[in-house]
Formats: C-alpha cells, structure tokens, sequence
C-alpha cells in the first residue's frame, strides 16, 4: 500500500485517531484528521500529535474534507453511516477501518478473536499462552491499543492477538486472520445498528477473506454460530461444552479434550483460577487457536493455570460485613449479566444501569427472579430496566453509583454478593468502563467493616 504523498482523510481523534494519524504522517502521507468534538475536548489527543505536520477540521464534519481524500480511515466509534461518509463512498472514495489498513503492514500470523462477550479474556489468555510458548507477541484491537501501534512501532514479532469488534469489522475490505475465533452472538450494540441482523452480519465478516488453509473456531454450542459453520471457507474447528467431538475441542466432565488430525491432548481444569462456564468456553478458544499455530500444550496448559483473569471482570474487590463485592463493569451487555450472574446460586444485590443501548433486558428476567434479593438500578437506562425486571424483585432507583453502594451495604446480608455487572455502556456518566469500575472499587473500599457478623 503505497503511502507517501496520499490525501487521506483519518476520522475520530482518540485512541485510534492519533496512532493512524501518527502512522500516516510518518509514512509521508497528506494527513487532515476531522473530530466532530471541540478542540478543547480533543486537546489531549492534539498534544499526541503536534510534532507532525497534520491539518485538523475540528468541531464539525466538513462534507468538502471527506470528498477531497483519497482515502478515508474511520475510527470504530463514528458509525459508517454518517451523512459525509456516505457521500464518499457514494464518490468511489476507499474508506476503511483501522484494523484494514494496519493488516496491510502486518505478516505475522494473526489470530482475530471476536464474539459478544469473552473476547478481552480469551485474547488476553491467547497472548499469555502464546509468550509463554517463547512465541513474540503483540495483543491489541479492541482491546485498547490499536494493532497498527504495533507497525509503527517496528517491532518484529511472530505471532498477533487481536480482540475484534463488530465495528471495526465494518471497515474491512482485505483483513485475513489465520485464525479467527467467534465466540457467542447474543443481542448488543442496538444503538448503533438498525436491527440485531445487521450487528450478526457485521461480526461474521471475520471469516469474509479466509481460504481453506485459514482456521475458524466456532462455538458450537451457541445457536448462531454454529448456523455459519456450512457456509464458511476456512477449515472449521468446532469447540463445544455439550457433545464429544471426534475432531476439535471439547469439555467434559473436567477435562478439556483438543482432538485434531491424530492428536489428541488433554487439559485437565482442577487447577485452573478462572472460574464458570464461560470462561471455559474462553479457555478452549485460547487452547485451539495457540495449539493450531504451533504452541506445546504442556507449556499452553501452565499458561492457563497461571491466569488470574482480568480487571473490571468478575473481579472480586473486597469482602464488608461477610458481604463479597465484585466490580464486574466489563459487563457492559445483558449476555454479559447473563453468564456472571449465573455464577452465583443466589443472595445477589445487583447494581446494573448506564447508557442504554436499546437491546432487550428480558434475556435477564428468569435470573433475576431466581437469585437477585435486591435490584438497584442507576444511569440513563435504570427506567427501561425497571420496567423489564422490576416486578420481578425488590427494585429501588438511585441517583448514583455512591447511591448505589451506600443501598446494596445496607440491604445485603452476609452470605451475599453485591454484584455491579451494568448491562449498559458507561458514556452516559463516565469517560470508559475502566472508570466506572475503579469508582466503583473506590467506593466499596471505602465502606466501613465491621467484621463478619
Ligand atoms: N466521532 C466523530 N464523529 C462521529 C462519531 C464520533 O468525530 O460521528 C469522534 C468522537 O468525538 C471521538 C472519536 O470519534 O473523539 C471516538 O473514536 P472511538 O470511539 O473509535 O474511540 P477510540 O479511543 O479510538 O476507541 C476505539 C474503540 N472504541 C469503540 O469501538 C467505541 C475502542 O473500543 C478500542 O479499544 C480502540 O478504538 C482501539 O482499537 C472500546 C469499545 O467500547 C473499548 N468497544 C466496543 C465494545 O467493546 O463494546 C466495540
């Protein structure tokens, strides 16, 4: 892909903005970036930039900006429908994601990893297994860092982590992983797409330029993924909790069993630190797609006993009054709520709410009613959750996360959990979950202990 000289267009100045910018300007390429924000909102992004020579349009979304490019890069936030893009590409300008353009530069072999929920853990423990192999590694995407920081950054590494998302799917026109894992589809994003349909068809792109010597690993116990298993080129390997299979990977009474062209390696789980269902469906992701590429199980295995799990998932803060509280801000759709709250038998105070993103909270009523004590519910979204699961249990609407903490101390017993898994996104009081999960942490560090009673 030839660069030097080029007018392209980069939109979003945040985390991915200033890493494309900062590669394009690099490269010698005609680099103007365009933010609908202000330019005192995007100063600290600005700042990241102001040793390049980059002409920014600030503020608003110049139509005469994006028909001026050759090339239009998108950040995943900025939906691909926007009046200008539209407008381009109806003028045969390129337009395309990050993950595109950066895949270009990359030759390692990448294992792309996407789903609704799982996708941080599982590329996180794909990274860890893959170093722990001796194999160089990068971990990026959707995840925080953006895979082209990695072709910036020249590093020569043999194998790349990506967490995918729907989003940045939507900007691809070449992107190839060797290995690209689909996890569980359940409903998300309803903000942005116009139907559940239209998110599903942004997800299965993973396996749009895949050929026969490519690898898919499919969830075979998750409905919608197994119904794409037929129509894909890349050679299916099939994971599953439920069934014994003669070829893939499965689990069963314990073990986790990868049987593929004659081999057959076993992985006991007694000892491994993540816990529930779903994250053995994370594990055998993580087995199949580094045991594929080259990785030693016994090597992998030590990697997968070695892995505590991730921050702002599950993540147990701290026991007050006998009452275990866990900030769980990942949980930012209801089939994240789902699988964590599934994890306790009952006695659950669960603090959810946040910006709604208009999905359907009715996956969530039969848990609720079976092992939620007491709803609390904060944020944009706290009166469309009432209205779904309210009936269902002692429901209360508060005014914030202080609110909300102060409450669950008061109303849970000891035996309990308090449980903060929103089911929303954050942007509606907070700059990311990270934030909201650290307030979170914060807060209930700061509750009084008395000692278990
Ligand atoms: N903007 C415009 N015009 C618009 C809309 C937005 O200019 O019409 C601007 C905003 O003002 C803002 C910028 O675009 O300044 C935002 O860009 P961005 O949202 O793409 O932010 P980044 O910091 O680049 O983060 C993105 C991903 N964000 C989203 O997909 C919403 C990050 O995923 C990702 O980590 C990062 O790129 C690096 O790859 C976050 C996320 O929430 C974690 N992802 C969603 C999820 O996991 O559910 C998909």
């Amino acid at each position: 892909m030839e660069l030097k000289n080029k007018r392209i267009l980069v939109v979003g100045l945040a985390r991915t903005g200033v890493a494309v910018a900062r590669f394009l300007a690099e490269r010698g390429a005609e680099v103007t970036v365009t933010d609908m924000r202000e330019e005192k909102s995007v100063a600290p992004f600005l700042a990241k930039l102001a040793d390049l020579p980059i002409n920014f349009e600030l503020g608003r979304h110049d139509k005469h900006v994006f028909l001026m490019a050759e090339l239009i890069v998108v950040s995943p936030g900025v939906p691909m429908d926007i009046k200008p893009l539209l407008l381009a590409k109806a003028q045969k300008r390129q337009i395309i994601s990050e993950i595109e353009l950066a895949s270009n530069f990359i030759a390692a072999p990448l294992v792309a990893i996407t789903g609704t929920n799982g996708k941080t853990t599982t590329t996180t423990l794909t990274g860890s297994i893959f170093k722990a192999c001796g194999y160089q590694t990068f971990v990026g995407g959707n995840i925080g860092n953006p895979l082209i920081e990695l072709v910036s950054s020249g590093a020569k590494v043999e194998r790349v982590v990506a967490e995918i998302s729907s989003f940045q799917l939507e900007g691809i026109i070449n992107f190839r992983p060797r290995v690209a894992v689909l996890l569980n589809i359940t409903e998300d994003h309803l903000d942005r797409y116009a139907s559940y349909q239209e998110y599903i068809d942004a997800k299965l792109r993973v396996f749009e330029n895949q050929q026969a010597t490519d690898f898919a690993v499919l969830n075979m116990d998750d409905p919608l993924v197994a119904a794409c298993a037929g129509s894909l080129k890349a050679t299916v390997v099939p994971m599953s909790q439920e069934q014994e299979l003669a070829e893939g990977i499965f689990h069963q009474n314990g073990i986790i069993t990868m049987r593929w062209q004659g081999r057959e390696e076993r992985f006991p789980t007694s000892r491994f630190k993540l816990q529930g269902v779903h994250n053995i469906e994370n594990i055998m992701a993580a087995l199949a797609s580094t045991i594929l590429l080259g990785c030693d199980a016994k090597q992998a295995l030590a990697a997968v006993e070695g892995f505590a799990g991730l921050h702002h998932r599950m993540e147990l803060v701290r026991m007050v009054n006998g009452v275990n509280y866990f900030n769980d801000s990942k949980g930012t759709n209801v089939g994240s709520v789902v699988k964590s709250l599934a994890s306790f038998p009952g006695q659950v105070t669960l603090i959810a709410g946040g910006k709604d993103k208009g999905g359907d909270y009715a996956p969530l009523a039969e848990l609720v009613r079976e092992r939620v004590a007491h709803l609390i519910l904060l944020g944009e979204a706290k009166e469309r959750i009432q209205g779904a699961l309210g009936q269902l249990t002692d429901t209360r609407l508060v005014g914030s996360l202080e609110e909300a903490v102060e409450q669950a101390h008061q109303l849970t017993k000891p035996g309990g959990v308090v449980l903060y898994s929103p089911a929303c996104s954050s942007f509606d009081m907070f700059k990311n979950y990270e934030e909201r999960g650290e307030r979170f942490a914060a807060l209930v560090n700061n509750l009084p202990d008395r000692g278990a009673r």
